[in-house]
C-alpha cells in the first residue's frame, strides 16, 4: 500500500459532563483525527493525545507537528505490503507514540478496507463480543458520585472504575461498599501518590478492588514493584507502559499483576498486539483503555478488545456517555447485559460522518507526497 496523502483534521467537541481526573478536569477535547489516502481508499484513526502535556508528554500540538514534519513524511516516502510494517518506517522518531499510532492505525483501517476484511480479524481477534466497564471521574460531591454509579449499573456496566487522588480515596470506597458490597469496582489514580503514602495505600486492601491502576509516577516501575509487595489488591499499570519492553519488565520486576493496554499510548496496533502476547503468556491479563474518544478512536478500541486476552471490562464504553451526537454511524452502543456486539463488516463496522466532521473542524491541512517531494 502506497499512502499518497495525509490529512490532519482537529475538531473541537463539548463533553457532555466534566471529566475530572488527578490531573485535572476536562470540559470538552480536542480531537485530532488523520486520514491516510491510500490507492482509491480512506484509512481513517484518532490521535489520543490530550489538550495539554498532563496525562503524558504527548499533547494535541506535539502530536500535529511532529506527524507533518516527520512522521507523515517517513511514511510518504515509502510503500508497504501490510500496516504493520509502518512501525519501522516510523522508527527513526523516538517517542511520539501516540502521533504514531494514528498514522499506523490510519493504515490498518485502510488495509481492513482494500482487504475487504473486518479490522478486528485483520488485528487476530476472536471474541464475538466484549466486556465493557466505566472510568468515572471525580465529582463535586460524594451524592454525585454514588448517582453516577447508580445510572452504569443500571444500564448494565460490568465494573466501576472511579478516579482517585489524595482526599478522594478511602471515605469514597466505604460509602460505595456500602451501598453496593459486590460490584466490581477498581480504581485509578494516574499518578497521584508517593512512596511516602504506601500505609495509606495498603488502606485500599480493605475494599476488595479489583484493581490499583497506576498509584505512582506515570514512568515509574521501581516504586511500583516495591508498593505491589506490599499490597493484597493487583496494581494495574497505564502511563508506565509506552511499549513491549515496559510490559516485560513490569512483569519481570512484579511491578504490577494486570496491564491496561491503550493503543495509543504504545504507538499503535503492532505495538499493542506484542504487548497482549507477551501478557497471555506471561498470564498476566489484560484489559483495553481509553482516552474520552469519539467514535473513530472508540471502534479501534472496540476492535483491538476481541483478541482472546483482554480477559476483564475494558474502558469501552457508549458513545453517547461523552457526546451529545458522534462522528461515526452507527453511534458505539453496550448491551444491556454490559457488552458490545461485533459487527462482521469490512473495516469498523462503523462509517464517519464526514460532513459532520468537516463541520466541527476549526483546522485542517494535507500533505502529500508532492509537499514532501517524493
Ligand atoms: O487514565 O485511563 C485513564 C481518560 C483520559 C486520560 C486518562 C484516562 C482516562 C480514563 C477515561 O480513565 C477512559 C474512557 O475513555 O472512558
Ligand atoms: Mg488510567
Amino acid at each position: 500500500m502506497k499512502v499518497e496523502a495525509i490529512t490532519l483534521h482537529e475538531l473541537r467537541m463539548p463533553l457532555k459532563h466534566f471529566f475530572e481526573t488527578s490531573f485535572g478536569r476536562s470540559e470538552s477535547r480536542r480531537v485530532l483525527l488523520v486520514t491516510a489516502h491510500c490507492e482509491g481508499v480512506e484509512g481513517w484513526a484518532e490521535c489520543v493525545a490530550g489538550d495539554g502535556p498532563f496525562y503524558s508528554y504527548e499533547w494535541i500540538e506535539t502530536a500535529w507537528s511532529t506527524i507533518r514534519e516527520h512522521l507523515g513524511p517517513a511514511l510518504l516516502r515509502e510503500s508497504f505490503t501490510r500496516a504493520a510494517e509502518s512501525a519501522q518506517a516510523m522508527s527513526r522518531i523516538r517517542g511520539h507514540q501516540m502521533a504514531k499510532a494514528a498514522l499506523e492505525n490510519a493504515l490498518w483501517d485502510a488495509e481492513a478496507k482494500q482487504r475487504q476484511q473486518p479490522l478486528w480479524g485483520l488485528l487476530g481477534g476472536s471474541l464475538k463480543e466484549i466486556a465493557c466497564g466505566v472510568s468515572i471521574g471525580i465529582q463535586n460531591s460524594h451524592d454525585a458520585l454514588l448517582e453516577k454509579i447508580d445510572t452504569e449499573l443500571s444500564a448494565g456496566y460490568q465494573r466501576i472504575k472511579i478516579k482517585v487522588k489524595p482526599g478522594w480515596d478511602l471515605e469514597v470506597f466505604q460509602k460505595i461498599r456500602q451501598r453496593w458490597p459486590r460490584i466490581s469496582l477498581s480504581c485509578d489514580a494516574n499518578a497521584a501518590y508517593r512512596p511516602a503514602d504506601f500505609a495509606h495505600l495498603r488502606e485500599f486492601d480493605r475494599f476488595h478492588l479489583l484493581m490499583i491502576e497506576q498509584p505512582l509516577w506515570d514512568d515509574d516501575l521501581f516504586y511500583h514493584a516495591k508498593l505491589q509487595r506490599k499490597l493484597r489488591t493487583a496494581i494495574c499499570l497505564d502511563e508506565s507502559i509506552r511499549h513491549l519492553r515496559d510490559a516485560k519488565q513490569a512483569v519481570e520486576l512484579g511491578a504490577c499483576g494486570i496491564v491496561n493496554i491503550k493503543v495509543g499510548r504504545v504507538g499503535g496496533f503492532s505495538e499493542a498486539i506484542s504487548i497482549h502476547d507477551a501478557c497471555r503468556q506471561a498470564g498476566i491479563p489484560v484489559w483495553c483503555g481509553g482516552m474520552l474518544e469519539t467514535g473513530v478512536g472508540r471502534a479501534h478500541n472496540v476492535a483491538l478488545s476481541t483478541l482472546p486476552n483482554f480477559c476483564l471490562p475494558g474502558d469501552v464504553s457508549a458513545s453517547k456517555r461523552y457526546w451529545a451526537e458522534d462522528i461515526v454511524d452507527p453511534e458505539i452502543a453496550v448491551t444491556s447485559r454490559g457488552t458490545i456486539t461485533i459487527s462482521d463488516a469490512p473495516g469498523t463496522g462503523y462509517n464517519l460522518k464526514t460532513d459532520l466532521v468537516e463541520r466541527l473542524a476549526v483546522r485542517k491541512e494535507t500533505i502529500s507526497r508532492r509537499s514532501v517531494g517524493v
